[in-house]
């Protein structure tokens, strides 16, 4: 079989609740943020799952884009590399993964229980505390298996999650040197502040074979800051023109930076390493009323599914981009990343 898109990352359950701003305050977690945890971030976790408002979602950044691309794209366009423990949370992402008919392709430990993400909620704001237990387990072997790598050479799309670089930095790799060789299209998500941050090597040696970045306002802000660029760090546009013009190791395809910045316009540089040539486009978001938006937990991984699936279908960039806002439009209208059925189609 052939799946078009193959995407990596850390398979998670969401345990999400809303929280008061002092709740945040007590655990040293910001309105707007994602972490790994720490031993005092621990607690959260048994008194997430105590609270009255709790909902339980599939979640993992990468496999919230995989199941929206899914949710978009024809069946059996998707396959979902990860690892979970044997558990019943992994039944929770396999349940939901079946749902949308999204084909995971999971490594599965024996003795470590499935990662789970506390989602705290502060009105339009989400603070992601992560203990990725067996998602940190994922090794490049598994995708070397010949069943595996038969779906990596049979596919033509590929999308990383940044938050798989804490992990896997050999797996990205080795999906990257493929993609770069076979001149197919990878594509890699910043994820959070941190990546840039405290993965910065990692980050910087996968984007040599990235011809798709996606991020938002404050993974570019990092970004800036910790590459010397730290008077630029809210120009989104210099950052983006900045990360375009790396060095790259297809020059077939150019590289293309999209920085999502909430509700204010998403920015687009495009730079053609053959050419030199600079290309820069700024797209107003899709509005919504306030009153329809329910959390924004997974917007930015749904805006990744919509773009990735405009991709696959062939779409140009232009469209791609707004098959992305209205994929986040949709998503951030459910609990959780999650996507409304009966299944809605683009127009
Ligand atoms: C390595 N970390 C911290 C993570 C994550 C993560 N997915 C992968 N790795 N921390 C939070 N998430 C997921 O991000 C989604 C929202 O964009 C959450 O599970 C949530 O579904």
């Amino acid at each position: 079989m052939s799946f078009p898109l193959v995407c990596l990352g850390n398979p998670l359950l969401d345990l999400q609740s809303d929280v008061t701003p002092e709740y945040l305050q007590k655990y040293d977690l910001k309105a707007d943020d994602a972490i790994l945890v720490e031993e005092k971030h621990m607690p959260i976790f048994e008194e997430v799952l105590k609270m009255d408002n709790l909902n339980v979602v599939a979640g993992g950044a990468a496999q919230n884009t995989a199941r929206g691309a899914q949710y978009i794209l024809e069946p059996n366009s998707v396959v979902y590399f990860g690892s979970v423990g044997r558990d019943v949370y992994a039944d929770k992402l396999n349940e939901a993964n079946a749902k949308y008919g999204l084909r995971t392709e999971y490594q599965v430990q024996d003795d470590i229980a499935t990662g789970k993400c506390a989602a705290l909620i502060t009105g339009s704001h989400r603070s992601l505390a992560t203990d990725l237990a067996a998602a940190n387990h994922f090794k490049e072997t598994h995708l070397q298996k010949p069943e595996n790598w038969k779906l990596v050479e049979n596919a033509k799309f590929f999308y990383v999650g940044g938050f798989h670089l804490t992990v896997s930095p050999p797996a990205i790799e080795l999906l990257g040197k493929h993609a770069a060789e076979t001149n197919k299209v990878f594509a890699i998500n910043f994820s959070a502040p941190f990546i840039p941050q405290f993965f910065k090597e990692p980050l910087d040696n996968s984007l040599q074979y990235v011809d798709y970045v996606i991020a938002n306002e404050s993974e570019a802000a990092a970004y800036a800051e910790s590459h010397d660029l730290a008077d630029k760090a809210n120009d989104l546009e210099a950052v983006a023109k900045h990360v375009a013009q790396l060095p790259k190791a297809n020059t077939k395809r150019p590289r293309t930076v999209i920085f999502t910045h909430g509700l204010e316009p998403t920015i687009v540089v495009t730079h053609d390493h053959t050419t030199g040539e600079n290309s820069v486009k700024s797209y107003p978001v899709r509005e919504l009323a306030a009153e329809k938006v329910k959390d924004t937990n997974g917007a930015g991984d749904a805006f990744a599914a919509g773009f990735m699936a405009g991709l696959v279908q062939g779409k140009d960039l232009d469209k791609s981009i707004d098959v992305g806002q209205w994929a986040a439009a949709l998503s951030i209208q459910e609990i959780g990343p999650s996507f409304p059925f009966p299944k809605q189609t683009y127009a």
